[in-house]
């Protein structure tokens, strides 16, 4: 049987996703044509983990994990503002927008989230949790000046912040790669209980 691409990741309200598209556009005119993939809006998320590849008779383990870590979790509320890129503004390749949640409670649930999947055999991330919406993709073909006219338009606008948001659950969502770009599925959904 095939394997299910799958990670964990935050729901967004309707509102910012639209909110978000509109974000896009506004970047899209400014940048030169065809030069980022921009993704689905209405597909937009905080992903918490990327599991990748995994064979469908895991996924009652991995439900089960993530039922215990909600149980313990308590909702948080983020702000959403700011645009960047990743690894920089010099050689964007990611263009997102940018979470804060002085608190700690979204990264002591990111924190939970990983710790629960390593224990299924997962391997950890190496990179500091980053918590970010990913607006886009540099394309790899594009030339080097348009990569930096890219950094410089992300670099010159001053989003401010879009909203808050109430994280109260998270999700379980299939990804399927396809030429129009992926498409989520949820599998599951875990109410934030502690
Ligand atoms: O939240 P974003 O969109 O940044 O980039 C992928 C996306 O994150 C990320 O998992 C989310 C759902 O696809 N992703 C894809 N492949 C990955 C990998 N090999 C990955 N994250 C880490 N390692």
């Amino acid at each position: 049987m095939e394997p299910l691409r799958l990670f964990i990741a935050i729901p967004l309200p309707e509102p910012l996703l639209r909110q978000m598209a509109q974000v896009q556009r506004a970047l899209e005119k400014q940048m030169p044509a065809g030069s980022v993939r921009w993704v689905n809006p209405e597909g937009i998320h905080l992903t918490l983990k990327f599991l990748g590849d995994t064979p469908e008779g895991k996924v009652p383990a991995i439900r089960d994990a993530l039922a215990a870590v909600a149980r313990r979790a308590v909702p948080c509320t983020f702000t959403v503002g700011d645009l960047g890129c990743f690894p920089n503004l010099r050689r964007p390749r990611v263009v997102w927008v940018g979470v804060q949640e002085p608190g700690g409670q979204l990264q002591a649930l990111q924190e939970a989230v990983e710790s629960a999947m390593v224990s299924l055999g997962y391997p950890r991330e190496g990179r500091k949790f980053s918590p970010h919406l990913t607006l886009g993709r540099v394309r790899d073909s594009v030339p080097s000046r348009d990569a930096a006219r890219i950094g410089e338009v992300v670099g010159a606008t001053a989003l401010g912040t879009l909203g808050e948001v109430r994280a109260d659950s998270f999700a379980l969502i299939r990804s399927v790669l396809k030429p129009t770009g992926a498409e989520y599925t949820p599998l599951a959904e875990f109410r934030l209980e502690g």
